[in-house]
């Protein structure tokens, strides 16, 4: 197809591609790739960072790292590259992620069809020319047949708006977007939030900042990560089972790599199940705690309440303080995404750490010199760090002006909540496909995000011979997916307790599913039956 690239009287740009990728990350880059390098096709990527990365150019803080071990936090499609890379410890740290997608980058000559510091401010899809046309702060419209929308599920920051918080004088930051000049060595640091993100920077900060005050509103589950040292023996099997370890992700639930049980909790012994559980710790890994200890922890009371007692008994064990040790311990049940990490609890037994309590003793109002409590007390601090997480999923879709058909706006559209056929298309909005939009699998999600790509190519290379119809999600199909979703949740515990997963953090969102939670295996099947049954679900028109 034609480039027309005309500048008309100095305004705007206007160039047409046949696909338009927003976003850089895992999802953004492998598009990129797919789409250019094997479809043939013309393609633009927007992002709005000066680097590409998504989630791994933004999250800088202290300790940020993949908790999923290194071997599966990487794409799988290339198995010579696998042969060259070399990594360290089992988990990869987010420097090392951010220059793996560099490499990537460069190896497939993806960059000069990257275009950075561009935010996209709209996508509008025009009927007679089934095209979209895109706008981006830069006063720049850019054309397309195919919209590709991979903006992460987790890249628009909740930054709750905590009294005094815009007081401040010292430097207050989102996780999110952690600046590159800020030290925390020897400050005196506040946390707010210890999901994922913040026990990491727990973790990290209490070895380097003065003194650390973590504000902590829910305590979650954590168990150790077992992070160590990996021996050139241990990359060397990676690589001659390459095959063997991607196809047992790919046939798995949480595509994690490793085996997951198919023992119920409560058809062993009391004895068996704390040997069980004291193996999984000592192996470490969150993901493997949760679903390679006994096949039920997600979905059954009893086994949930069993590992959760046995990760309260350890906070016991290891927290000196026993005031520390209680606030810490979880009381809901063990349903959130798992967290682990090297030396969580450890932390509170360190002189410069306190635990705050803000169930018991909430923030009065955060100072220019720190925050007080109800209690009176002040914490002086240098810099304050939210660790608040994402208005998850349909966060960034609601920060763009996204109009399907009719004029429709994605937000209308969703005014009930996000929702999705097979996390990838939205009724209403033809040749426009999301990676990772909701109700996508919940999983590990770079082999989510391989799945999706690779199945999308596929689409887009029928439509390519189809002669470029517009590809629409049924409304109907579109309606029995977030049912199924809704169910696949419904079968597990997590619907029991508030987190981002169902949009329950951030206030006033429609609690609702926005994942399928029925595993990898079964969604790729799912995928699969789609296009077996001549692309069901779809228009081709
Ligand atoms: O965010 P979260 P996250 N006042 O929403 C608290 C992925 N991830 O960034 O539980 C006080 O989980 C909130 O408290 P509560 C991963 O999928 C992956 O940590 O709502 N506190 C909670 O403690 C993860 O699940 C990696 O009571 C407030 C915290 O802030 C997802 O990102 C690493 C508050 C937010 O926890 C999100 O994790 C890191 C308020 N107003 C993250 N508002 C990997 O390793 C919120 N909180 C791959």
């Amino acid at each position: 197809s034609q480039t027309t690239t005309h500048t008309a009287g100095g305004h705007s740009a206007e160039a047409r591609f046949d696909a338009i990728v927003i976003g850089a990350g895992f999802g953004g880059i492998y598009a990129v790739h797919k789409l250019r390098n094997e479809l043939g096709l013309r393609v633009r990527c927007f992002d709005k960072a000066d680097g590409v990365g998504g989630t791994w150019y933004w999250n800088r803080y202290p300790g940020a790292m993949s908790d999923t071990e290194s071997l599966v936090y990487r794409y799988s499609f290339d198995r010579e590259l696998a042969q060259e890379l070399a990594w360290n410890r089992r988990y990869i740290p987010q420097r090392d992620i951010l220059g793996y997608l560099q490499a990537v980058v460069d190896r497939y000559d993806l960059g000069k069809d990257i275009q950075l510091n561009t935010t996209v401010e709209a996508a509008v899809y025009d009927e007679e020319a089934n095209l979209w046309t895109v706008t981006t702060d830069g006063g720049e419209s850019f054309t397309a047949r195919y919209l590709l929308s991979a903006l992460g599920p987790l890249s628009a920051a909740n930054f709750p708006d905590i009294k005094g918080r815009d007081t401040f004088q010292g430097r207050l930051v989102h996780t999110g977007s952690w600046p590159d000049d800020l030290s925390i060595e020897g400050k005196r640091v506040g946390l707010i939030g210890t999901g994922s993100t913040g026990t990491q920077f727990v973790c990290a900060a209490s070895k380097i900042a003065e003194h650390l005050t973590v504000f902590q509103r829910t305590p979650q589950y954590n168990v150790p990560s077992g992070n160590a040292p990996v021996s050139p023996e241990y990359l060397a099997e990676y690589r001659a089972n390459y095959d063997e370890i991607w196809r047992q992700v790919r046939r798995s639930r949480v595509a994690c790599g490793f085996e997951e049980s198919d023992v119920p909790a409560m058809s062993v012994s009391e004895e068996e199940r704390r040997r069980v559980f004291q193996e999984n710790w000592d192996k470490g890994n969150g993901f493997r705690f949760m679903f390679g200890t006994f096949s039920d922890i997600a979905t059954d009371p009893a086994a949930n309440e069993a590992a959760a007692e046995f990760i309260r008994l350890k906070i016991k064990e290891i927290v000196r303080d026993p005031e520390t040790a209680r606030k810490l311990s979880p009381t809901d049940p063990y349903a959130k995404r798992p967290i682990c990490n090297e030396d969580y609890y450890e932390s509170f037994n360190r002189d410069n750490v306190t635990l705050v309590s803000i169930k018991e003793n909430p923030i009065r109002e955060i100072t220019p010199t720190g925050v007080i409590t109800e209690d009176g007390v002040e914490h002086p601090l240098d810099v304050l760090v939210f660790a608040t997480g994402f208005d998850a999923v349909d966060g960034s879709y609601k920060r763009m002006d996204i109009r399907g058909r009719g004029g429709l706006s994605m937000n209308e559209h969703w005014s009930d909540g996000p929702t999705s056929y097979l996390g990838l298309a939205v009724t209403g909005f033809p040749n426009m496909f999301m990676i990772l939009g909701p109700n996508s699998v919940f999983s590990n999600l770079p082999p989510a995000i391989e799945t999706q790509v690779e199945w999308l190519t596929e689409l887009i290379d029928a439509a390519e011979a189809a002669g470029r119809p517009a590809v629409e999600a049924v409304r109907a199909a579109e309606e029995t997916w977030t049912v199924t979703c809704q169910q696949s949740a419904d079968f597990t515990l997590f619907p029991k307790v508030d987190s981002w997963i169902f949009g329950a953090n951030i206030p006033g969102k429609k609690n609702r599913a926005m994942f399928y939670f029925g595993g990898l295996a079964s969604y790729r099947e799912k995928l699969d039956a789609v296009v077996t049954g001549g692309y069901e679900g779809f228009t081709m028109q």
